[in-house]
C-alpha cells in the first residue's frame, strides 16, 4: 500500500491495496492518513455493496442519510446517480454532508460504479489549510462564534431539488433539522483548527444582526473559494473518494450533460461538536 499527499492543502492518495483484505495495521494507517489529510481517494477497488458495508463499518455506525434513494436491498447505502436526461445533479454546490445534525456524519464514503467519458469530477477544499490563511484579524474576528445549519431549503417540500434531481432526492416532509455549531472547530480526532461553515447549509452566524452575518459568511467562503486550498479528483471507475465532512468541503461537478455517472455512497456517524 503506499499513501501519498493529494494537494498541499486537502487529500491523500492510496494505491495498491485491496479494502477487501487490509489488515488491522494498514486500516491504522489509512485511518491517520484519513484525519491528517481530510480526505482520501482509494484508487482502483472492486467492492460488492457487501464490502463497501464492511469498510464503512470499521469506521463507525453508518448513518443512514434521510434523503437520498436507496440502493435496491441496501438500506445503508444511497445512489448518487445522475442519468442522461437529468440536468441537475447531487452536491453541485460547495458544502460538507450533514451538517445541519446536531451530530454531523463523520465522513462519506462514496464510491464509484460508472463515470462520464469526460467530466464529473468533484472538487475537495481543506478547512484547516483555509483557517491557517485567514489573516490573524479574522481569526480573532471569528473566534468563538457560532453558526446555525439547516436543510429545508436544499431538502424541504419548497425547494424544487427533488424534482430537477429526477426525484431522486425523496422524503421531503423530514426536512428540517436544524443545529448550531461553532464556526472554528477543533477537530474532534487531531484537535486542528478549521471552518466548519458551507455555503449549502450554514444559515447564519448566531446572535449577529443578518447583513454583518451574511457579508462575514460571504468573505468566508469566498477565502476558501481561492484554488490553494483545493484538491480536483478524477474519477475511475473503482476508485473510492472519502472525505471528513468536519475538515473538508466537496462539490460535485456537473459538466457532463448527456451522460450517466452513478456512484454509492455510505455514510458513517461522527460526534458532537464544541
Ligand atoms: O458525486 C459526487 O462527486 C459527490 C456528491 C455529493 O455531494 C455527495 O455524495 O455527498
Ligand atoms: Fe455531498
Amino acid at each position: 500500500m503506499q499513501i501519498s499527499k493529494a494537494s498541499d492543502a486537502v487529500g491523500a492518495i492510496v494505491e495498491d491495496v485491496d479494502l477487501k483484505t487490509i489488515s488491522d495495521d494498514q486500516f491504522a494507517e489509512i485511518r491517520s492518513a484519513f484525519f491528517d489529510s481530510g480526505a482520501l481517494f482509494i484508487k482502483n477497488q472492486n467492492l460488492a455493496p457487501e464490502d463497501h458495508i464492511a469498510f464503512a463499518e470499521r469506521w463507525s455506525d453508518i448513518d443512514i442519510n434521510r434523503f437520498f434513494t436507496p440502493v435496491e436491498g441496501y438500506p445503508q447505502i444511497a445512489q448518487v446517480l445522475k442519468e442522461p436526461d437529468q440536468e441537475v445533479n447531487i452536491g453541485g454546490v460547495w458544502h460538507t454532508d450533514h451538517s445541519y445534525d446536531q451530530v454531523p456524519a463523520m465522513s462519506s464514503i462514496l464510491y464509484a460504479l460508472e463515470i462520464p467519458p469526460t467530466g464529473g469530477d468533484t472538487l475537495f477544499a481543506g478547512m484547516a489549510a483555509a483557517y491557517d490563511g485567514l489573516s490573524d484579524e479574522m481569526k480573532a474576528r471569528i473566534d468563538g462564534l457560532k453558526a446555525r445549519h439547516g436543510n429545508a431549503h436544499v431538502f424541504g417540500q419548497q425547494s424544487g431539488y427533488s424534482e430537477q434531481t429526477g426525484g431522486r432526492v425523496g422524503n421531503q416532509q423530514s426536512a428540517g433539522q436544524e443545529a448550531i455549531h461553532p464556526v472554528v472547530l477543533a477537530h474532534p480526532e487531531t484537535g486542528a483548527k478549521g471552518l466548519y461553515v458551507n455555503p449549502g447549509f450554514t444559515l447564519n452566524i448566531v446572535d449577529m444582526a443578518e447583513e454583518e452575518s451574511t457579508t462575514l459568511l460571504k468573505q468566508l467562503y469566498e477565502h476558501i473559494m481561492q484554488p490553494q486550498f483545493h484538491f480536483r479528483f478524477q474519477w475511475r471507475e473503482g476508485d473510492i473518494a472519502m472525505w471528513d465532512n468536519r475538515s473538508t468541503w466537496h462539490y460535485a461537478l456537473n459538466d457532463y450533460q448527456g451522460h450517466r455517472r452513478y456512484m454509492h455512497r455510505i455514510t458513517v456517524q461522527g460526534v458532537a461538536l464544541h
